[in-house]
């Protein structure tokens, strides 16, 4: 399987702009109260979010108190530190487990599509039956695109015509899928606004015809939403949770960002694993989420 984009690639420009805003903490002068604030500001220009970014403070200087750390150029070490541990106080990754019915929901132009390539590319890969459905019926190009991914790897696709009922094709597909015995079947959907409260009911009704049909396979559905839309992530997030069971989160578009410190709210936030990360547009660019791996790429080594 090829390599794809690695974390520090993707999080280039996040960990310049990180970089470029903390390079006062780079001498080894006394840390000072303008010094916190300073690291607050910076957490908050890289879309940690006020809240996520007022806890991260207190829980360096609580540190920085208690081993009677004096150096500025010591802070960013405990930063990563204290990321690392906040980040690794939920489960990360994919926790499906096989045979999976995954349905993929999120806003419009989040990465859904993209991202189910990837997945069909890298489980196929690895030697797994995989099957997609387009249920996103609303426009022909969103059909042709998943077509596209799924020829190119192999995979089998349930289509139906424009306009169908979505969950008319969700059914088709837990059918097949069901018929074929096949170890992972993705679900595509339209990408809908969250406040869009008709279209958001569909989702849950594909959610429920699912339910009914996937006999000895497991359901479930996982956002994935746009490091480049900053805390929008937040209460589309929360929107998509309430529309059906959303069990897990893909950050897509990493490489895009200069600021996706998106990822730290999400994690602290949610009671959710943040499953993937997109690092490119390729097949390959799909990474498992590790913490200490994604707080390295973003505040060096
Ligand atoms: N750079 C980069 N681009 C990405 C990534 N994931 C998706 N994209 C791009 O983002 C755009 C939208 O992706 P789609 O997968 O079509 O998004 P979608 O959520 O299916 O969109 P709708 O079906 O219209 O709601 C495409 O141009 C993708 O190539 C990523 O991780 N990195
Ligand atoms: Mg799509």
């Amino acid at each position: 399987m090829a390599e794809g984009k690695s974390y520090s690639s993707a999080l280039k420009e996040t960990n310049r702009s990180f970089m470029n805003r903390l390079k006062n903490f780079f001498s080894g002068s006394d840390i000072t109260d303008d010094d916190y604030e300073e690291l607050m500001e910076t957490l908050i220009l890289c879309d940690v979010g006020v809240e996520c970014a007022d806890i991260l403070t207190d829980e360096v200087r609580a540190k920085v108190e208690a081993r009677k750390v004096t150096r500025k150029d010591q802070l960013v070490g405990i930063l990563k530190e204290t990321l690392i541990e906040k980040l690794s106080q939920r489960p990360s990754g994919p926790d499906f487990e096989l045979p999976a019915i995954i349905m993929a929901v999120g806003v419009n132009g989040s990465g859904k599509t993209t991202t189910i390539g990837k997945m069909a590319y890298k489980y196929s890969q690895e030697g797994k039956k995989v099957m997609v459905a387009a249920a996103d019926t609303f426009r022909a190009a969103a059909v042709e695109q998943l077509a596209s991914w799924a020829e190119s790897f192999n995979v089998p696709i349930v289509r139906s015509e424009m306009g169908a009922d979505p969950a008319s094709v969700a059914f088709d597909a837990v059918v097949s899928a069901t018929a074929k015995e096949v170890d992972l079947l993705i679900v595509d959907t339209a990408g809908r606004l969250q406040n869009k409260v008709n279209l958001m009911q569909e989702l849950g009704k594909m959610h429920n015809v699912l339910n009914k049909g996937k006999k000895e396979m497991n359901l479930y559905a996982f956002i994935t939403v746009d490091a480049t839309s900053g805390l929008n992530v937040l209460s589309q997030t929360d929107a998509f949770m309430r529309a059906c069971n959303v069990n897990g989160i893909a950050v897509s578009k990493l490489d895009s960002s200069s600021k996706g410190g998106v990822l730290i709210p999400l994690v602290m936030q949610y009671d959710l694993p943040v499953w993937y990360i997109g690092t490119g547009e390729k097949a390959e660019d799909l990474r498992i989420f590790d913490p200490k791996e994604y707080v390295e790429a973003m505040l060096g080594e």
